[in-house]
């Protein structure tokens, strides 16, 4: 009988079914793991009061995480939208006693729609509280910016300083996500001594949402196959390139990218590693 590794995500539900949630799942299917979820808030834009943040209770996210424990048991944690510094506090505090294999950090800040998915006052407790539990923290160019104090980054030497600087706070590893820059989009990781950089040739399309969520989840989905840091990182930019590659929208919106691409399509865009 298959049992395979179990995952939990701890994040914001995307009510659009692109990101959050809805994204890790979608993605923890596609890569043969077993996800479960904690959601931390719901975003979902009310039509006539257009609050658009509905944030969940902590006793409700203890309840969630319980309930997962419990009834399965949890092998790798992946975080994204944590919303508030309390939030934050009580997912440093469950990690710290979760025993896990390994935690991937999103550090979500604002969604493609912009909507405000971190309150500025969370930031320290980002910085000082969760960064330093995980395996790998995923920032792309806008959150690495927040994090080392409004830093301008422009080119891959930048990311590299970057990663350098975001490694002192304390996590295992360090992706910097160069989707922002001109030319193929690069990644950058370090592990404190190497630098690994991970390139595709860049897609043109506005249909990206979730995508940094794929990202993530897809490398969380690999660490808890027993993958290795780098053979994840590559395995899950491949992966969400592909999904890119098939994004799509319904309506005059900015649409999700396709998690089941590479399954549907049978392809898988080539990563290379340098
Ligand atoms: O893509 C970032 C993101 C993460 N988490 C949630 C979101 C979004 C973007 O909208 O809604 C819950």
């Amino acid at each position: 009988m298959i049992k395979p590794p179990r995952v939990l995500t701890i994040a914001g539900s995307a009510a659009g079914g692109s990101a959050g949630i809805q994204a890790d799942l979608k993605t923890f299917q596609e890569l043969d793991v077993y996800g479960m979820s904690v959601i931390t808030a719901i975003v979902a834009k009310h039509p006539e009061t257009k609050k658009n943040i509905h944030s969940q209770s902590i006793e409700a996210i203890e309840a969630q995480y319980a309930t997962a424990k419990e009834q399965v048991g949890v092998d790798v944690i992946k975080t994204g939208m944590l919303f508030s510094k309390k939030v934050i506090d009580k997912v440093a505090e469950i990690i710290n006693g979760s025993q896990v294999k390994h935690i991937v950090i999103d550090p979500v800040m604002v969604g493609k729609l912009d909507s405000k998915l971190l309150e500025d006052d969370a930031i320290d407790a980002l910085k000082k509280k969760l960064l330093p539990l995980a395996t790998i923290i995923t920032p792309n160019m806008p959150e690495t910016s927040v994090l080392l104090d409004g830093r301008a980054l422009t080119c891959v030497e930048d990311l590299k300083q970057a990663a350098k600087d975001l490694y002192n706070l304390g996590p295992k590893y360090v992706l910097v996500k160069g989707g922002r820059l001109e030319g193929p989009a690069v990644d950058v990781l370090y592990d404190g001594v190497t630098y690994t950089t991970f390139e595709v040739e860049r897609l043109h399309t506005v249909n990206t949402s979730g995508a940094g969520c794929t990202y993530a989840a897809a490398i969380t989905a690999e660490l808890a196959k027993g993958n290795s840091i780098q053979d994840a990182v590559k395995i899950a930019k491949s992966f969400v390139t592909t999904a890119i590659a098939y994004g799509f929208s319904y309506t005059e919106m900015v649409g999700p990218t396709y998690h089941a691409a590479t399954r549907i399509h049978g392809v898988s865009h080539e990563v290379k590693v340098n």
